[in-house]
C-alpha cells in the first residue's frame, strides 16, 4: 500500500498552507526581527514603514490584548521582543499589507537602535557563565567512582554535534480568517494544531473555544513545526483580530532559516570503563546542549537524550547529566530523533576511542555489550523482547559482513590513496512521549447514510503516510474497502486537546483510538445484522463491504446494513479515546518505565574515502530493522531510507555556521547542503528483522518515523575508521558533521 496522496503530490493537486484560497480582502503580513543578537532597543522609527503605500499596519507586544508569551514548556519566550532581544531573527513588530512585497519594502524602512549586549553561541561558553534555560537532569545507575577504580582501561575524551536545519520543504506559515463574533479559523503548518490553538488563545486573552485550527497537511516537519509553528499561527490571528481581515503569513526560505531553531548542537565530555573482556563497566557523560535563547522543548530533548545515552547497550554503571545552556541563538527546538542522536553519538565515539586504544576493531567491543532480555535500562525500566543482539546476528548472517569485511581490509592494502572504512551501528530507540501524560490521542468516526466513512483524529499528516495508516486500520476493523474511507483534516473542533504528532508515536496513538471507536460500531452494526439474519453477534463478520454469516456470504452489503441501522435509529458515529497503558516515571527519582516499547536495529556502512581530496563516497547501508509486523511495508521502508539519508546529512554534510555575532551563515541553500541522491549511499538494503511485533504498536507494526535516522551515525565512523587506514598517527576525533574539508585535515593529522 502506498502513501494515498502520493499521486496528487506528483500532479502538484495536494493542497499546503499556501494554497489555501485566500478570502477577498486578505492581507499579508511579514515578521520584523532583530538585526542584533543580544541587546536592549533603544529605540525603533516605524514612521518611514508606515508611510508606504499599502502598508495597513505594523503590529507590536503592545497590540497583544492577552499575554505576550508563547513558551510551551517554560513562559520564557515573548512573541514580540520588548526591551530585550535575546537572538538574530527574533520577532519584534508584525508588517500588515495588502501584498508581501509591500510589506518587505516597508521592512527595509525600519529604523531600529539596539544597544549591544555580550553574545554567546557555544553551549559551553553558556555554562560556564551559569547561562542556562532549565534545571539539570542526571540518571543514574550502579555506581561509577567505584566501578572505573575496578576498570582496565579508563578513557576520557570530548564530542561536537552540531545542529541541523529541518529544511521541511514548506516552509512555516498559517492564513488566519476571522469568523463570526469574534472567533478566528487558522489554516496553519503546524504538528501541534492544539499547541496553536492554545496559545493564540492566551496570546488574544479569549478562550480555546473560538480558535479553529485546521492543518490538512504539511510539506514536511521532522520536529520543526512541533513547537515553532505556532509563533506565526499566533501573529497571523493576532492581525485577523485586530483588523478584522483574514491575514496571511508564510516565511520565505530565509526569513526561515534564521527565525527559526533547529536541531540542537552538543557539546559533551565522557569517561569509559573497560574490562579486558572488552566489557564496559562503566560510563559518565556531561552533555552540554546549546538550547538557544529561550527553553522552546529544549528539556524534554534533554531528557530524550539522557534516555538514549547507552543506545543499545547494557552498562552496569552509568552516570549522565545534561544541562540546557542558554545561547544568544534562535531557540533550538526538535528534530527527528529528539536529542536521542545526540546523545547515541557520543556512547558510540566512546566506544570507538576505546577500540583506538585497545587496538580492535569497535564492533568486538559493541557486539560484547549488547543489552539482553531483563537488563536494566538507566533510567529503571527492564528490557522486555530486547532484540539488540538478534538484529546485530541477523546482519552479520544477512549481509556477509565477516568477508564484507575481510574485503574491505584487503582493498585498503592494495591501495595507497583510495581507502574504505566501515562501522556497524546498532539502534535502539524508545517509543512513547517521555513524558507520559502526553501519550492519548482520539479518534472520531463517521459513518455517514449511504456507507462511506469519515474519521477525524489527531494525527497530522506531513508525509510519513500516517493517515494511509489511519484510513487501512479504519478499513481493516470494520470490514470495508478503503475507497469507502476518508481521513478528514486534523481540526481542533472535531479532535481537541491533541498532543503534536511527534515522537514517531502517531499512528499507535491514533490508530489505537480509531480502534478502539471502529470497534464500538462495529458492534452495534452487528448487532442490527445478526437481528435482520436471526442470529447472534458472534457469527457475523464483516469483509470486503459484505456481510457474512458463519464464514458464508450473505446477501446483505455494507451500504444496506448501514441504511437498516439509519431506520433503527442506531447511532453511527464514535469518539474513541486511548492512553497507553502501562507506562510511568517517576522525575524525582529518575526511574520508570516510560516507554510502551523499544526499537531495534542494525547497520552495517561501507565508505570510499579519496585520500588526496577528503572527498568520500557511501558505498552500501546495508540494515537488518525492527518494523514488528509492518503494516504498510513500502510505506516504512520509506521511512527507513530517508531518515538514514537525513542522518547522513547531519554526520557529514550539513554543516551550520554562527559566527561570533550570532549571525547565521548557512543561511541559504547555496552554502547549506542536504544530502542529495549523489550524497547518498549508492545503495541501501533494508532488511525486516523476523519478529512478533508488540501488542502496544498499532496492529503490532512498530513506530518507524525517527529510530533509523541514527543508523546514519555510523557514517561517521566508517569514514574515520578510511581515514585511520590512510594515517595511522590519526587519533579518532568526533566533530561532526565530518565535512570533506576536515577529513582531508585529519588524513594529513600527525
Ligand atoms: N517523514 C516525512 N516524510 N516528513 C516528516 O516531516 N517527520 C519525522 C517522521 N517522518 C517526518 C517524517 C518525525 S520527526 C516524526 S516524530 C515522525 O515522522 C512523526 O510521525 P509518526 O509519529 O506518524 O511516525
Ligand atoms: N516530543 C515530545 C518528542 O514532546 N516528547 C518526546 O518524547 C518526543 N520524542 C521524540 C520526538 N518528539
Ligand atoms: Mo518528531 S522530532 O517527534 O517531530
Amino acid at each position: 500500500m502506498k502513501n494515498k496522496d502520493s499521486y496528487h503530490h506528483l500532479r502538484g493537486e495536494s493542497l499546503f498552507v499556501d494554497d489555501v484560497n485566500v478570502q477577498q480582502g486578505t492581507l499579508h503580513a511579514l515578521v520584523f526581527d532583530s538585526s542584533k543578537a543580544h541587546g536592549t532597543i533603544k529605540h525603533i522609527d516605524y514612521s518611514a514603514a508606515l508611510a508606504v503605500p499599502g502598508v495597513i499596519r505594523i503590529l507590536t507586544a503592545e497590540n497583544i490584548p492577552g499575554k505576550n508569551q508563547i513558551g510551551g514548556i517554560i513562559p520564557d519566550e515573548p512573541l514580540f521582543a520588548t526591551n530585550q532581544v535575546h537572538f538574530m531573527g527574533q520577532p519584534i513588530a508584525l508588517i500588515v499589507a495588502t501584498s508581501e512585497r509591500i510589506a518587505k519594502k516597508a521592512r527595509a524602512c525600519i529604523k531600529i537602535t539596539i544597544d549591544e549586549l555580550p553574545v554567546v553561541t557555544g553551549a559551553k561558553e553558556a555554562f560556564d557563565k551559569n547561562l542556562f534555560v532549565a534545571a539539570p537532569r542526571a540518571f543514574t545507575l550502579g555506581d561509577t567512582s567505584k566501578a572505573f577504580d575496578a576498570c582496565d582501561m579508563v578513557i576520557e575524551d570530548s564530542v561536537f554535534s552540531n545542529g541541523q536545519e529541518h529544511l521541511y520543504l514548506e516552509t512555516q506559515g498559517a492564513y488566519a480568517v476571522p469568523q463570526e463574533q469574534g472567533n478566528i479559523k487558522i489554516y496553519s503548518s503546524t504538528q501541534g494544531p492544539t499547541a496553536v490553538q492554545k496559545m493564540t488563545a492566551q496570546v488574544l486573552g479569549i478562550p480555546m473555544h473560538k480558535i479553529e485550527v485546521d492543518v490538512n497537511r504539511l510539506g514536511g516537519g521532522f520536529g520543526g513545526k512541533e513547537d515553532q509553528a505556532t509563533p506565526w499561527a499566533v501573529m497571523a490571528s493576532l492581525a485577523a483580530f485586530v483588523l478584522k481581515k483574514p491575514v496571511k503569513l508564510i516565511l520565505n526560505r530565509h526569513d526561515d532559516m534564521r527565525m527559526t531553531g533547529k536541531r540542537h548542537p552538543y557539546e559533551s565530555t565522557f569517561k569509559i570503563g573497560l574490562d579486558k573482556d572488552y566489557k564496559i563497566k562503566a560510563f559518565e557523560v556531561y552533555f552540554y546542549q546549546n538550547s538557544g535563547a529561550a527553553a522552546d522543548l529544549s528539556p524534554a530533548i534533554a531528557e530524550r537524550t539522557l534516555f538514549h545515552a547507552t543506545n543499545s547497550y547494557f552498562i552496569p554503571n552509568v552516570s549522565t547529566t545534561v544541562y540546557n545552556c542558554k545561547t544568544n541563538l534562535p531557540p533550538n527546538t526538535a528534530f527527528r530523533g529528539f536529542g536521542g542522536p545526540q546523545g547515541m553519538f557520543v556512547i558510540e565515539s566512546a566506544i570507538q576511542k576505546a577500540a583506538e586504544q585497545l587496538q580492535v576493531p569497535a564492533y568486538k567491543i559493541q557486539e560484547q555489550n549488547l543489552i539482553q532480555e531483563n537488563d536494566s535500562f538507566s533510567y529503571g525500566q527492564i528490557a522486555k523482547q530486547a532484540l539488540a543482539t538478534k538484529s546485530w546476528k541477523t546482519s552479520f548472517d544477512s549481509f556477509a559482513i565477516p568477508s564484507k569485511i575481510a574485503a574491505i581490509n584487503t582493498f585498503n592494502k592494495a591501495n595507497k590513496t583510495i581507502k574504505k572504512g566501515y562501522a556497524l551501528m546498532p539502534i535502539c530507540f524508545g517509543i512513547s512521549f517521555t513524558n507520559t501524560p502526553m501519550n492519548h490521542a482520539r479518534a472520531l468516526v463517521h459513518i455517514y447514510q449511504d456507507g462511506s466513512v469519515g474519521v477525524s483524529t489527531g494525527a497530522v499528516e506531513m508525509g510519513q503516510s500516517v493517515n494511509t495508516k489511519m484510513l487501512k486500520v479504519t478499513a481493516l476493523e470494520l470490514g470495508i474497502t478503503i475507497d469507502k474511507v476518508k481521513i478528514e483534516t486534523t481540526n481542533t473542533t472535531r479532535v481537541a486537546n491533541t498532543s503534536p504528532t511527534a515522537a514517531s508515536a502517531t499512528a499507535d496513538l491514533n490508530g489505537k483510538a480509531v480502534q478502539i471507536a471502529t470497534k464500538a460500531l462495529l458492534n452495534r452494526l452487528k448487532t442490527v445484522a445478526a437481528s435482520l439474519l436471526n442470529t447472534s453477534e458472534e457469527n457475523i463478520f464483516i469483509e470486503g463491504n459484505c456481510i457474512y454469516q458463519n464464514n458464508v456470504k450473505t446477501a446483505i452489503t455494507w451500504e444496506q446494513l448501514v441504511a437498516e441501522a439509519m431506520l433503527r435509529r442506531v447511532a453511527l458515529t464514535e469518539n474513541g479515546h486511548y492512553a497507553t497503558p502501562e507506562i510511568h516515571f517517576d522525575k524525582r527519582k529518575e526511574k520508570g518505565h516510560p516507554f510502551a516499547y523499544h526499537v531495534y536495529g542494525t547497520a552495517f556502512t561501507t565508505v570510499t574515502v579519496d585520500c588526496i581530496r577528503g572527498t568520500y563516497d557511501i558505498d552500501d547501508v546495508s540494515l537488518v530493522h525492527d518494523f514488528g509486523k509492518s503494516m504498510t511495508l513500502g510505506i516504512d521502508t520509506g521511512q527507513v531510507e530517508g531518515a538514514l539519508v537525513q542522518g547522513i546529512g547531519w554526520m557529514t554534510m550539513e554543516e551550520i555556521g554562527f559566527d561570533k555575532n550570532g549571525r547565521l551563515q548557512s543561511n541559504a541553500l547555496s552554502t547549506y547542503k542536504v544530502p542529495d541522491i549523489f550524497a547518498a549511499p549508492k545503495t541501501i538494503h533494508v532488511q525486516p528483522l523476523e519478529t512478533t511485533g508488540h501488542e502496544l504498536a498499532i496492529m503490532k507494526s512498530k513506530a518507524v518515523g525517527e529510530p533509523p535516522l541514527m543508523y546514519g551515525i555510523g557514517t561517521y565512523f566508517a569514514i574515520q575508521n578510511a581515514i585511520k587506514a590512510f594515517n595511522p598517527n590519526y587519533k579518532k576525533v568526533f566533530h561532526a558533521p565530518y565535512t570533506p574539508e576536515k577529513v582531508l585535515v585529519d588524513l594529513y593529522d600527525k
